[in-house]
């Protein structure tokens, strides 16, 4: 019999995967004020419990089904898995039961721009394709689904890597590593560990350039993608190449898609499209499907996505900025465009990073710092860790109170950035409830301003 622990998305799919193959399972969740009711009244046959694992449970299971959000170190994982419990996640139940290839994206940012544009270029070929994962939609949702699918396109985290030991791929990606989850994490090499289990059974492995091969383990062909100019050597390398004196999207020598028409500018664009190329390489797509999708493709919701321009002063939402990297990018992708200086909305839970990151871009880029939320102080240490640093930061309680001292602070041909670099748990229920409400925030500060004209 299996134990399902956490009764979050993945539980609950979990739950309906094994009502859907009648499974006989236990459900758990560590908080104890979780409200099971709707659970009970869908699962009669399940028997539920909070808090703890109750001991007259112990003979009962042999297998955790553990979701991604529970640590395996917590030590009631351990302390069941000395008495011989194996300990599994939902991708892994996933890859016992799939039946079609499957594509896996990994990597500390671009993983949802990734997945989501591969899923597409795969659709535009005429491909059945089922997208899920970390993404949002639970990989076993997608096998229960009445589609007989082609192709998987799956969004794996580090969490979910950790409990996956079979899952073989027609290609996968670890995109980039810069820290995260370090709350979660021995060292950056542990979580670098995590993420290279993608590659364990791959034909393909797409790996970006700076990754060290040294210690990955994979049996199959590697191809390697990288933005850089002059990078493309062989037909191993994904680049951009010149070709009729414009710049393509590339591989090896064959040009593939002109970056021209690409709708997103940037370099970290660029490489979330060699890095789709290559993934697509088994499969029969061609150049013009993959032209349409990234002529067409204007990026996701919460990703450096357009408010409004107000007064001349630019409004951006990245509320998937949840860590360092993706706010250094957000601050350096948007920094260049802009003719005037940003100001950084930013803070959160900080999942014990480190922030000194954030330093050089807001200097290069910033003119004004606002911080809110739990781990501020660490920021702002962070960002004033030596005397002659002159950046000017508020500290606020809320991001009310950061919108209203941003709008306060812009002048014409501004931008202001919300790129938290944390994750929203401690005052929101995630990074989609923060970003509408930081919409919602900041279109109410425009229209106040507009009525005291
Ligand atoms: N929790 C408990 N006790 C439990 C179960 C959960 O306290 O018994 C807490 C966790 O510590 C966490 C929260 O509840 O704070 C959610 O955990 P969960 O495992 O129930 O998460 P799910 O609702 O199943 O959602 C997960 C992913 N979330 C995490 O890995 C934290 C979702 O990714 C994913 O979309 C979903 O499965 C479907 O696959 C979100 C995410 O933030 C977007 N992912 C992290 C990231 O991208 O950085 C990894
Ligand atoms: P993830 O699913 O890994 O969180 P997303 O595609 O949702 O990634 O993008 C999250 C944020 O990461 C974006 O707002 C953007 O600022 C940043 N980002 C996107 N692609 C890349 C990349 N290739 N390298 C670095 N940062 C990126």
């Amino acid at each position: 019999m299996y134990l399902v622990a956490g009764l979050g998305v993945t539980g609950q799919s979990v739950l309906r995967y094994f009502k859907a193959q009648g499974e006989p399972c236990l459900a758990f969740d560590t908080r104890a004020d979780f409200d099971v009711t709707a659970l009970q009244q869908e699962y009669p046959d399940v028997e539920f419990a909070l808090g703890e694992v109750p001991l007259k449970w112990l003979k009962k299971f042999e297998t955790i089904i553990l979701s991604p959000g529970i640590a395996k170190s917590e030590p009631w994982v351990s302390a069941l898995e000395k008495l011989g419990k194996q300990t599994i996640g939902d991708i892994e139940l996933f890859a016992r039961a799939v039946g079609a290839p499957v594509i896996a994206i990994t990597g500390s940012n671009g993983k949802s721009t990734v997945t989501t544009i591969t899923g597409l270029a795969l659709a535009e070929a005429g491909y059945n394709v089922g997208v899920g994962g970390n993404i949002g939609e639970p990989a076993l949702d997608l096998l229960l689904d009445d589609n007989e699918y082609d192709v998987y396109v799956l969004e794996l985290s580090s969490f979910q890597l950790e409990t996956t030991y079979s899952l073989t791929t027609a290609s996968s990606t670890v995109l980039n590593v810069s820290e995260d989850h370090m709350d979660r994490y021995v060292g950056i090499e542990d979580y670098i560990q995590a993420k290279t289990k993608v590659f364990a059974d791959t034909e393909l492995a797409v790996i970006p350039f700076d990754l060290s091969e040294q210690g990955l383990i994979h049996h199959g062909d590697v191809v390697r993608f990288c933005a850089s100019e002059g990078f493309v050597q062989s037909d191993k390398d994904y680049g951009i190449i010149e070709h009729n004196n414009q710049a393509w999207l590339g591989h090896g020598q064959n040009p593939q898609v002109p970056l021209e028409s690409m709708r997103l500018k940037g370099l970290h664009h660029q490489l979330n499209a060699l890095a789709m190329l290559a993934l697509c390489r088994p499969f029969n797509v061609e150049n013009r499907h993959f032209e349409t999708v990234l002529s067409q493709f204007t990026g996701l919701p919460h990703r450096t996505e357009l408010v409004v321009v107000h007064e001349d002063v630019t409004w951006i939402n990245d509320s998937k900025g949840t860590n360092v990297g993706a706010t250094q990018t957000a601050l350096e992708s948007i920094g260049k465009e802009t003719l005037g200086k940003l100001i950084l909305i930013a803070g959160g839970v900080g999942k014990d990073a480190d922030f000194s990151g954030l330093k050089a871009p807001v200097e290069q880029f910033c003119k004004k710092v606002v911080l809110f939320g739990r781990d501020q102080d660490l920021i702002a240490e962070a960002l004033q860790s030596n005397q002659s640093s002159a950046i000017d930061l508020s500290k606020v309680e809320d991001l009310a109170t950061a919108v209203a001292i941003a709008l306060e602070n812009s002048q014409p041909q501004d931008c202001v950035l919300f790129s938290p670099a944390c994750a929203s748990f401690d005052q929101f229920a995630n990074y989609v409830q923060r970003g509408e409400i930081f919409v919602e925030l900041v279109h109410q500060a425009c229209a106040s301003f507009d009525a005291a004209l």
